[in-house]
């Protein structure tokens, strides 16, 4: 028989994971450790089932049938397996209702099985973080008969009680534009309202509520006169008439996921608190998906890259295996790195967000979760893409083909810089966010490189920060010239901000005798932290 290639393990998630590993040794009470280890090997065994699985079938996506045999409108979605189990895994591990629980470490034990759940769920995540977000902005509103209605579903520990949420805000005239929102609500003779419209992306329509922007009859134009409604789709076991699919998105990746195109004729609504200021009120959810989107973008870096490592240690060539081939060694190094910076910002925003809802932020941290989750959220996006596209390299052609599950990894990658905000779109955000956020990084990237063992990586990540607070805060700056400069500013505040917190593990690791997160800082470092462009409007516009 030819010599055949060996097929890359995959490792098991959670007992190999040393990134992981560290951040809970660091920060996760010894007490704590033995019930949430139990479930995050319990997700790790899954996240291997589900590889090996997925390696023995034929892909399969969810099928929508419209009409019944007899004509009947049904609007039925066939799920995926993975799918199926979604509601069971999420309620036995508590991946939502961990989140919540009354203590400083809830976020980061809720992402802990996030991360770890989110590409053996073949993205049911996507609906559990609109949920997780729904309950953000329930919550937010104060709404208290609609927190007593859905809470105990979203955050049940039981399959046979638990809902998902939907996030039903973009519509044909554009995703990021909210404020060209058509769906509008309408209050009958009843006092109940109801939303006419069509929404264009709708990513959790198996899911029995939604949060919805839609515009009150009367109103007025513009995002200022939108108004968000909670809706629920089922009544009595059954999709509700007014809600209808209008048919399911064909996708570059994703696929599992029954993304919908959806018409709403007249869906009994509930307004969360005033009928304006709509965006200001989605907000609190926005933020919450953009946290998980940023650590399900980790999650996909780091089930590359251990895929990438298992096979360059099996893949033998020139004599000797890929691991032993300089080159290649080194590549994997600089993806590590950079997987490692992205991971400790990802988990910082998740823990930041746990000590904000807890009520145990020091003061300066509220502002500076609201500028680190879209920079996380943007800088990992990209970050996702670059690596899995590096890792389908790793395997040489047959990154390249379908049935080995690499190419998936990319193509599901994409989505990350894309859905929640655009990179552009979330780079505008952290320009919101910059008044008090600046100095709130400040101070914080100061705390964090405090008592480091390597002076030489923090001078650098000062040296960036000072350059982007010169430029964000130049006198006679223009709004135009600031815009155009946003991701270059986003991004590099980003990799300050890893950078900082790769030197506060790696002090951590060194006392402990652990030279590995240094090496990963000084990696970082090396691969510069200042993604500040040439911005001048002339050259741009010559080049359009
Ligand atoms: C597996 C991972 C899971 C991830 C989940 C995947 C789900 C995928 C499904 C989707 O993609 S759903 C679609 C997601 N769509 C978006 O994320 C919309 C992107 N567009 C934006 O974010 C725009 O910036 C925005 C809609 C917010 C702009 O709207 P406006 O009305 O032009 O914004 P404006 O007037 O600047 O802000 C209105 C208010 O909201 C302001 O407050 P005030 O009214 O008090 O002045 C803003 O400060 C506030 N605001 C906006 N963004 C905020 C925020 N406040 C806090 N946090 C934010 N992020």
């Amino acid at each position: 028989m030819d010599f055949l290639q060996t097929a890359p393990q995959l490792v098991h998630p959670y007992r190999n994971d040393r990134t992981l590993l560290a951040l809970l040794d660091r920060v996760i009470p010894a007490e704590r450790r033995p019930a949430l280890d139990a479930d995050l090997d319990a997700l790790g065994d899954y996240a291997r089932f589900a590889w090996e699985r997925a390696r023995r079938s034929t892909p399969r996506t969810p099928v929508l049938t419209r009409w019944d045999a007899w004509g009947r409108r049904v609007d039925r979605i066939e799920l995926t397996a993975a799918w199926q189990e979604g509601p069971d895994l999420t309620t036995r591990h508590a991946i939502l209702a961990a989140g919540h629980a009354p203590h400083e470490h809830a976020r980061l034990e809720q992402f802990a099985r996030v991360y770890l759940y989110h590409l053996a769920s073949e993205f049911y995540t996507c609906p559990l973080a609109m949920t997780d977000g729904a309950i953000a902005a329930l919550k937010a509103s104060g709404n208290q008969v609609l927190i007593d209605r859905a809470l105990p579903h979203f955050l049940s520990r039981d399959p046979a009680t638990f809902w998902l949420s939907g996030q039903w805000m973009t519509e044909t005239a554009g995703g990021s534009d909210v404020g060209r929102t058509g769906t509008v609500a309408r209050q009958g003779q009843d006092g109940q309202w109801r939303l006419h419209g069509r929404k264009w992306f709708s990513s959790a329509v198996v899911g029995e509520a939604a949060l919805a922007l839609a515009r009150p009859e009367g109103g007025g134009d513009g995002a200022a006169a939108l108004a968000l409604f909670y809706v629920e789709t089922m009544a009595g076991g059954m999709r509700r008439p007014e809600l209808s699919i209008d048919r399911l998105k064909d996708k570059l990746g994703t696929r599992e996921l029954p993304t919908a195109e959806i018409h709403l004729e007249g869906l009994p609504a509930w307004p969360l608190g005033g009928l304006a200021h709509g965006v200001r009120q989605v907000a609190p959810m926005l933020n919450v998906t953009r946290t998980w989107n940023a650590v399900c973008a980790v999650a996909s870096m780091a089930r590359a890259l251990a895929l990438a490592c298992d096979y360059a240690a099996r893949r033998e060539c020139f004599g000797r295996t890929l691991i032993e081939q300089p080159l290649h060694a080194q590549t994997l190094a600089d993806m590590r790195a950079e997987f490692e910076g992205a991971f400790a910002l990802a988990f910082e925003v998740v823990q930041l967000l746990g000590c904000v809802e807890q009520g145990r932020a020091a003061p300066h941290e509220a502002a500076l979760l609201r500028l680190l989750t879209p920079l996380a959220k943007l800088w990992t996006g990209k970050a996702a893409v670059a690596l899995c596209s590096e890792a389908l390299e790793c395997f040489g052609g047959a990154g390249y083909i379908e049935d080995t599950g690499l190419p998936q990894l990319l193509r599901d990658a994409q989505v990350y810089a894309i859905w929640e905000g655009t990179t552009n779109v979330l780079a505008l955000d952290s320009l919101r966010a910059l008044g008090e956020g600046l100095d709130a990084l400040r101070t914080a990237i100061g705390e964090w490189v405090a008592g480091s063992h390597e002076p030489e990586m923090v001078a650098p990540i000062q040296a960036a920060f000072d350059t982007v607070q010169r430029q964000a805060q130049a006198p006679g700056n223009q709004r135009e010239q600031l815009e155009a400069s946003a991701r270059g500013l986003a991004i590099t505040l980003a990799r300050c901000a890893a950078a900082a917190l790769l030197a506060r593990q790696s002090t951590f690791a060194r006392e402990r005798g652990d030279m590995r997160p240094g090496a990963a800082l000084r990696r970082f470092v090396a691969h510069g932290l200042d993604r500040l462009a040439a911005a001048d409007p002339a050259d741009t516009r010559l080049l359009l």
